[in-house]
């Protein structure tokens, strides 16, 4: 336990409750370690989660529930995830208002969070917050949501317990909640069961369970009707919850690793399009793609291919050549980035941005050279490979992104020992990677730009590379790159 916030919440302090909840809400660095540090600790609350059609009276029955649930001495914690924007206020307010009884009482947090504005999701946002209260020992945490989308319903299907709030005459809407939350309820209720129809709703709910076979002592899910305004039948649902609870004991562990399993997935997908839409595509492109496919020059498997392989750089993912993505197919072995897969660099826009591919360095005594970035840095050269023609032997390092090529020489004649011979040791040359070298080389040149190749010639593994003289790029021999098959 490291962060005194953490330790603030563990100890159940209502303000770093909601310190710490606005911190993951805002999907702020600071939420995310806050997680980490109080994770070790969660486990003990019971999730509940409560969710139905919009005006169903769920946060009327959550505050029936929470009064009955404090009865029996329980803590509890509260979130309400409220259909309307951040920006209104209204229902939130609304929410808030219904539950205020309890405001004076410090056995009870609620929460009202806003359906949108949470970049990771509303799931993500709704679990951590959970997982705040969760630390903060409460023993109960209630999260109230609209069973209308995905997120919603993944919110409430992964609690340790869902309860699905129907309403009477919605007969027709069973049929059409069906698909999405009729089966994730473990306990139905049907709420506003003071007004006509509510024994219609309840048979309807009856034939679509007896649809379902029951065998095996699986949890048959019970209905329950109450009137959330006046509390009937709110304690034959805190009833019914208890015998969920006990039924599934034993399989508790199970339904919480496969929340985590939904949480894992869904964090990793987030983190995933964060890292393609900020380091692997430049600005711009993700929209230029969608473009194209909305024109139908390219299809939304080719570019989800394109922007995978380019991402990881794996080897079994076909690369779109880059007429599908304008971007650089990595197949030289010494792309850097194709062997550290993960540490892709950013791409190479359509407009010719170049990508630092690796920094040549003259060494003058090849062990000492490795004395210091080997073993004294704690970098790791590749195999050494000899360039014949130059009369050297190029030692890559990977670094990051980039990489930096140890140069020496073989031979008293070759051009690294002339270097040296004459400038000493040091930087010898920086090698940027671009899409197009031809391109690249005629946009130069039309800038004044002094070539030492004016025309691209063949590096090493099929690549295409031309240098740009000293005295133009301030006193750095700059080589351009371009990988084979990056471009046509
Ligand atoms: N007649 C009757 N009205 C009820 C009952 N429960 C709730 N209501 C009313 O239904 C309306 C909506 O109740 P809420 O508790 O805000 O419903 P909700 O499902 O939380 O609504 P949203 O959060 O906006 O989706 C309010 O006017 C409640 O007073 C009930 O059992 N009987
Ligand atoms: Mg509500």
């Amino acid at each position: 336990m490291s962060s005194p916030l953490a330790e603030r919440v563990l100890a159940g302090d209502p303000r770093a409750i909601a310190r710490a909840i606005s911190l993951v809400e805002d999907e702020s660095p600071a939420g995310a370690d806050l997680i980490r540090a109080v994770f070790p600790h969660t486990g003990r609350a019971y999730l509940t989660g409560v969710t139905g059609a919009p005006g169903a009276g769920k946060s009327t029955l959550v505050d029936r529930l929470i009064a009955e649930l404090r009865r029996g001495g329980r803590t509890l914690g509260v979130v309400a995830v409220d259909p309307t924007s951040p920006f209104s206020g209204g229902a939130i307010l609304g929410d808030r208002v219904r539950m205020q009884a309890h405001v004076a009482d410090p056995g009870v947090f609620i929460r009202s969070m806003a359906t949108r504005g949470h970049l990771g999701g509303l799931a993500r946002a709704t679990a951590e917050a959970a997982l705040v209260l969760d630390a903060a020992g409460r023993d109960i945490v209630l999260i109230e949501t609209v069973g209308v989308g995905q997120d919603e319903i993944d919110i409430v299907r992964t609690a340790d317990v869902s309860i699905v709030v129907l309403v009477p005459g919605a007969g027709d809407d069973v049929q059409a909640l069906k698909a999405g939350i009729m089966e994730i309820a473990d306990i139905f209720v049907v709420n506003k069961a003071d007004r006509e129809g509510a024994d219609r709703t309840v048979a309807s709910i009856e034939a679509m369970l007896s649809l379902e076979s029951f065998a095996d002592g699986r949890w048959r899910p019970p209905i329950v009707k109450t009137e959330a305004t006046t509390g009937k039948g709110v304690a034959e649902l805190v009833e019914a919850i208890e015998r969920f609870r006990a039924h599934t004991a034993a399989t508790l562990g199970e339904r919480r690793r496969a929340r985590a399993e939904f949480r894992v997935k869904e964090l990793l997908a987030h983190r995933f399009v964060q890292h393609v839409t900020g380091q692997v595509l430049a600005p711009g492109e993700f929209e230029a793609l969608l473009d194209r496919i909305a024109a139908r020059e390219t299809d939304p498997y080719s570019v989800v291919d394109g922007i995978v392989g380019r991402a990881i750089g794996s080897p079994d993912l076909k690369v779109r050549p880059t007429s599908d993505l304008g971007g650089r197919a990595s197949s030289d072995a010494h792309s850097p980035d194709r062997r550290r897969p993960g540490l892709q660099t950013r791409h190479d826009d359509p407009a010719g941005r170049a990508t630092l591919d690796h920094i040549g360095i003259a060494v003058a005594d090849l062990q000492q050279a490795l004395a210091f970035y080997r073993d004294a840095l704690g970098l790791a050269p590749d195999a050494p490979e000899e360039v014949a023609s130059q009369r050297v032997r190029a030692h890559f390092i990977p670094a990051g992104g980039a990489a930096l090529e140890l140069l020496e020489a073989t031979a008293d004649d070759s051009p690294i020992a002339k270097y040296v011979a004459k400038r000493g040791p040091g930087l010898h040359h920086v090698t940027l990677r671009v899409d197009d070298i031809r391109a690249a080389l005629a946009r130069l040149k039309e800038k004044g730009v002094r070539l030492i190749d004016e025309a691209p010639r063949e590096g090493a593994h099929g690549s295409l590379v031309a240098f740009v003289h000293p005295s133009s790029a301030h006193g750095v021999l700059v080589e351009l790159k371009q990988e084979p098959d990056a471009a046509r």
